[in-house]
This record gives C-alpha cells, structure tokens and sequence, in this order.
C-alpha cells in the first residue's frame, strides 16, 4: 500500500471517530422503521424516502417549530444528534407516523 493510501485511510479513520455513525431510518408504508433507535451524541440519523409515490417529512416539534420541505421518493434527510435526551417527532402530513430517537453518551 502506498503511503497516500495509507494516509486516506486514516483520515477516514478520524473522520468516523470525529463525526459518528450515521444510521438509516426507512420511511416505508407510511411507517418509519425502525420507529425507535438508540444512538450515541454525535451520530447522524438519515431518513431515506423508499416509498413508491408518497411523499412524507420528519418533523421534529418540539425542536424545530417550523415544518420542514417534504421529502418525495428516494430522498433522504440527514441530521446530526449532538445533544443528549429523547426526541419525538412526527410526519407533518400523516401525524400518525410517529417516531423516537434516543441520544445517549458517546
Ligand atoms: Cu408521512
């Protein structure tokens, strides 16, 4: 290997440590799945859209007031949990589709 190689691959290393997991939700059947995950300060959550046709958001009340753009098939939406504690949040045109992420230490 060389040593450029060698040097990307630890600066991947880093950048894992630095930002977190990221771990996927799937927005499907109008449900979000898994509707409950636990994860540590610093992860990103991304919600990816797999549905055929619908469209759906994932608006989180209680911490941002304004409902966020729809997210139309085949999108996806990041976000980074970088403060502790439970967040519920919701999908704006079907409030039924509920979910819960759980920020713990790292
Ligand atoms: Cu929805």
């Amino acid at each position: 290997m060389s040593k450029i190689l060698i040097f990307v691959f630890l600066l991947l290393i880093m950048n894992i440590n630095v930002y977190g997991k990221e771990v996927v939700i799937e927005i499907y059947k109008k449900k979000f799945t898994p509707a409950q995950i636990t994860i540590a300060a610093g992860d990103t959550v991304i919600w990816k859209n797999i549905e055929k046709r619908q469209y759906h958001n994932v608006w989180f009340k209680q911490l941002f007031i304004e409902e966020p753009d729809y997210l139309f098939p085949d999108e996806s939406y990041p976000l980074v949990f970088n403060e502790l504690g439970e967040f519920t949040y919701e999908c704006g045109p079907h409030p039924k589709m509920k979910g819960l992420v759980i920020v713990q230490k790292k």
